[in-house]
């Protein structure tokens, strides 16, 4: 099968990887020359894999030798190269080093002087103590390592990949699939479709009547390094070296009750389960049935079988075991916020911030493509040294939005700014100049490790900033590589109600920030008021906005909640409470 473009930018970013251990360090002019063709690579609109060497090598960019690697790839479905190194360096060692503080160096030295080559055995190396005698680290390095494995959750006997890697897969695969013409229905089920932060492997279900030819076209996917199991109607394989692919192919009539079991999690199953024995039915991957008769009840639809069992077609992102069967039943469920109902983006950058990628111009014509109402351009403050704007350019990004205004004159465009929460609290600028600023998000970009209460301390400070009108990913995690600040999200929900604060929920998987434990501890709290957005810093970052909406069903938040929600009016009034223009 054609290797999909997505395809072809995961091999090369295994490429990058492998060559890092090649080199023993992280950048070299190899690396580099990659990482620009893969940035090339993004914004190229045709097939990848129909391209000639001689279009490749025309792409600004793209070299030569990274070309003809993109040919190997699109003929071959591996990079000789590549190959070659796995041999070396096995792909534990890839894992390895996506841990905080292990670098090309470290991992290499693990496994020249330790044979560590995996999880499994640099957690048995760090118990001994052996890590700290290896050149270039000591004791404290040592600890530093511990840590983050201890903070992030790494198990060795259970590799978890975090949310965002695991959709990026999926999304390409049942792409993939979904072009072949035996494939009728496709869709992910399984942690992923419940929108888990980590996912163990990728449950994909498919409805085909050649479930033959689906399985073939499967383990020959480009990408596939291995297969774990085939038969007839199933197969397993592992995708990129790192991530296990489950593919079931069911008949059409039975696709709602397998979508249903595979979705899970196993204990909203067994809640669902007990329903249908209580009414003399058994329910399982195939079909709701009458025990007596064996007559179908239901099986086609998951609604069908949620109806029957006189339940609401429950929202996968909330099937976790934690109460909503009881509140479907009693008619307490949340209702399930739907991308529809966001009327305005109140974060996002534009190129005016060093790390924006996409023009003010293009940012707008988005958002207005997307039917949004209203948005705020919050551009970084001066206080992040890379890419804030002093104040001579916040006075010229606002004659902009002035000429922009004019131009979308359906759109209200807010100037906003997306400010920095020092250790204290305190936010970038003054309080004069901050009176510039339309709207503003106040974020934690730095200091994540202190004590709880000194960032409950932190964000409390923060919103009694009168220019605060929301916190902006509030825990600053990033799943799977930074924890994020740990606060006290009682004592932060109070404040922010009493002070008209929203609470940001962020669109992106490698935040998905507040996190939906928080979300379901907030939400109990009267008054407290969220702000879904997407923080794009490219125009195709705005479809993030359904992750927000989906991490804000998995947090039980209702629209009611939501400000960015809120028609122009009332949003207008929410904010004025809080700061006078
Ligand atoms: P993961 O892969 O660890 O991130 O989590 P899941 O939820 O995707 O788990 P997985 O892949 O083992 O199974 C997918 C779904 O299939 C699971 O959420 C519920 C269902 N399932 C699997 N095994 C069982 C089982 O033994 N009993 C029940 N009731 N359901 C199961
Ligand atoms: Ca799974
Ligand atoms: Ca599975
Ligand atoms: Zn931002």
């Amino acid at each position: 099968m054609k290797a999909s473009n997505e395809a072809v930018i995961a091999a090369l970013r295994q490429l990058v990887a492998y060559t890092q251990l090649e080199d023993g360090q992280s950048q070299s002019f190899r690396t580099r020359a990659y990482d620009k063709a893969i940035d090339a690579l993004l914004s190229v609109n045709g097939d990848i894999a129909d391209m000639s060497l001689a279009e490749l090598k025309a792409i600004d960019g793209v070299g030569d030798s990274t070309a003809r690697k993109i040919v190997e790839f699109t003929s071959n479905g591996s990079i000789g190269k590549v190959d070659r190194l796995k041999e070396r360096f096995p792909p534990g060692m890839l894992e390895l080093m996506k841990i905080p503080g292990l670098g090309p160096k470290t991992v290499l030295a693990l496994q020249d002087h330790l044979d560590v080559v995996d999880i499994a055995g640099l957690k048995a190396a760090l118990e001994e103590e052996k890590l700290r005698n290896l050149p270039g680290l000591g004791k404290k390095s040592e600890e530093k390592i511990a840590e983050a494995i201890e903070l992030l959750g790494i198990h060795s006997d259970e590799r978890r990949t975090p949310i965002y890697d695991a959709m990026s897969i999926a999304n390409r695969i049942v792409r993939d699939l979904a072009q072949l013409d035996s494939v009728e229905t496709i869709e992910y089920a399984g942690s992923l479709r419940r929108l888990s932060e980590t996912i163990g492997d990728i449950d994909i279900l498919a409805t085909s009547e050649d479930a033959a030819s689906v399985i073939e076209a499967f383990v020959g996917l480009p990408g596939v390094t291995a297969t774990l199991g085939k038969g007839t109607t199933k197969a397993s394989v592992v995708v990129d070296d790192s991530m296990q692919v489950d593919l079931r192919v069911v008949d059409v009539s039975e696709f709602g009750a397998a979508l249903l079991y595979f979705t899970g999690s196993k204990s909203h199953n067994i809640e669902l389960r007990q329903r249908a024995m209580d009414r003399g039915w058994t329910l399982n991957e195939y079909a709701l049935t009458e025990v007596e008769s064996e007559k179908v009840v239901a099986a086609s639809t998951e609604s069908d079988i949620y109806a029957a069992l006189e339940l609401p077609w429950i929202p996968p992102e909330m099937r976790e075991g934690t109460g909503e069967v009881t509140a479907a039943a009693e008619g307490r469920l949340p209702d399930p916020m739907a991308v529809e109902d966001i009327r305005g983006d109140l974060h996002f950058h534009t190129d005016w911030s060093g790390d924006g990628r996409s023009t003010m111009d293009e940012m707008l014509q988005a958002a207005l493509d997307r039917g949004l109402e209203y948005v705020a351009i919050t551009d970084h403050a001066e206080d992040l040294a890379m890419n804030g704007l002093s104040r001579e350019r916040v006075m010229e990004e606002q004659a902009a939005i002035e000429v922009a205004r004019e131009r979308f004159p359906d759109l209200t465009i807010l100037h906003g700014a997306e400010l920095n929460i020092g250790p204290e609290g305190s936010v970038d600028y003054d309080d004069e100049f901050l009176k510039v600023f339309d709207f503003t998000v106040a974020s934690i970009h730095s200091h994540f490790d202190l004590p709880q209460d000194q960032q409950t301390a932190r964000l409390i400070a923060a919103m009694d900033n009168p220019a605060v009108n929301v916190i902006g990913h509030p825990s600053g995690r990033r799943i799977g590589m930074r924890p994020g600040a740990r606060f006290d999200v009682a004592a932060v929900g109070h404040h922010a109600a009493e002070t008209g604060t929203a609470l940001e929920i962020n669109c992106h998987l490698q935040r998905l920030d507040l996190s939906a434990a928080a979300l379901r501890e907030l939400v109990t709290i009267d008054g407290v008021l969220f702000a879904i957005s997407t923080d794009a810093h490219h125009t195709s970052e705005l479809e993030n906005l359904r992750w927000g909406v989906a991490q804000a069903r998995k947090g039980w938040v209702e629209s009611s909640r939501v400000v960015n929600s809120l028609p122009i009016g009332e949003f207008m009034a929410w904010k004025a409470r809080k700061r006078t223009d």
